[in-house]
């Protein structure tokens, strides 16, 4: 029966694990070495390198222009209409985030299959891709809290079952991300090491971790030895930039205390081949609009 095979988990944390750094067990880019792509050589091997890859300007124009009236749409009337999906502020209600937006907004949609993004994340994962996790982003102005340092996948393996890093993220700003409203933080090259983090996962963590990840962080010491290697870069860009990141790659985000929301559409695309199983920890697994098990269709 499918969810109540065991498989072997080779990238355990939380439970009786203690806090390390292990080595990253999968390639980062699977495209065979020097093959043609929307990539140049340069860029593939600054994905490879750093983890992470900025685009600039890719939309622009009326394209940029539809994307940021359909963000502004689901910000005003999202709550009411998919309020399952909706995340909001912990102290001050402003919304945070929206999931599933690739399934509810048939704009988001079409941009989660536009070729100028789905070509990148076919050739890097070398496979047909399809979208594990989408949402949008506000981090509101004034009041916006941070998003605390983390590995997605760290939480995409133990709570949604992904057997292998073979999955990453575009992040498309919609908004302007400045030194000052609280861009994407990333560690360059944090992504060749696996972070074990401590902890139990509590039952529906979700409900909690969306406004604040307290679990599936890494402990202080793990996060300096990530830092003394290389220094954090802030993915500042213009809306309509595009931001490709790994799946392990450490990134965090601080909160917006500027009146200029910082806001950006995301989409997480995982190889057809890297399914999720039954997540590994003892837990259910996570519902269908934070990480797709039954809506898996290649974009
Ligand atoms: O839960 C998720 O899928 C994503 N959100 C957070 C706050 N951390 C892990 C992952 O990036
Ligand atoms: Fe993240």
């Amino acid at each position: 029966m499918p969810g109540t095979t065991k498989h072997s988990d080779l990238y355990p944390s939380r439970g009786q694990q203690t806090a390390c750094l292990t080595e990253r067990l999968d390639p980062v880019v699977y495209a065979a070495p020097s093959s043609p792509g929307p990539l140049s050589p340069a860029q593939v091997q600054a994905y490879e390198d750093n983890g992470f890859l900025i685009i600039e300007d890719v939309f622009t124009g009326d394209m940029l222009q539809a994307l940021q009236d359909e963000l502004e749409q689901l910000r005003i009337h999202g709550a009411q209409t998919h309020p399952q999906q909706t995340i909001t502020e912990l102290e001050s209600g402003d919304m945070r985030s929206m999931f599933q937006v690739h399934q509810h907004s048939p704009v988001f949609r079409q941009l989660a299959g536009n070729p100028k993004l789905a070509d990148i994340a076919r050739y890097l994962l070398d496979d047909q891709v399809y979208i594990h996790q989408s949402r949008v982003n506000y981090k509101p102005g004034f009041r916006g809290k941070e998003f605390y340092w983390h590995s997605d996948f760290e939480t995409w393996h133990v709570e949604d079952g992904l057997p292998r890093m073979r999955t990453l993220s575009m992040s498309i700003p919609l908004t302007r991300n400045s030194e000052n409203n609280g861009p994407l933080m990333l560690i360059p090259g944090s992504h060749r090491q696996y972070v074990v983090c401590e902890g139990e996962t509590p039952d529906n963590n979700y409900a909690r971790s969306l406004q604040k990840q307290e679990v599936g962080v890494p402990g202080d010491a793990q996060l300096s030895q990530l830092t003394d290697q290389s220094c954090i870069s802030a993915a500042c860009c213009n809306p309509g930039s595009i931001i490709i990141f790994d799946c392990n790659v450490m990134h965090g985000s601080n909160g917006n205390i500027t009146p200029d929301p910082r806001s950006n559409v995301f989409f997480v695309y995982n190889a057809m081949s890297n399914q999720p199983v039954a997540p590994f920890c003892n837990q259910p697994p996570r519902p269908e609009h934070l990480a797709s098990r039954l809506h898996i269709e290649a974009v």
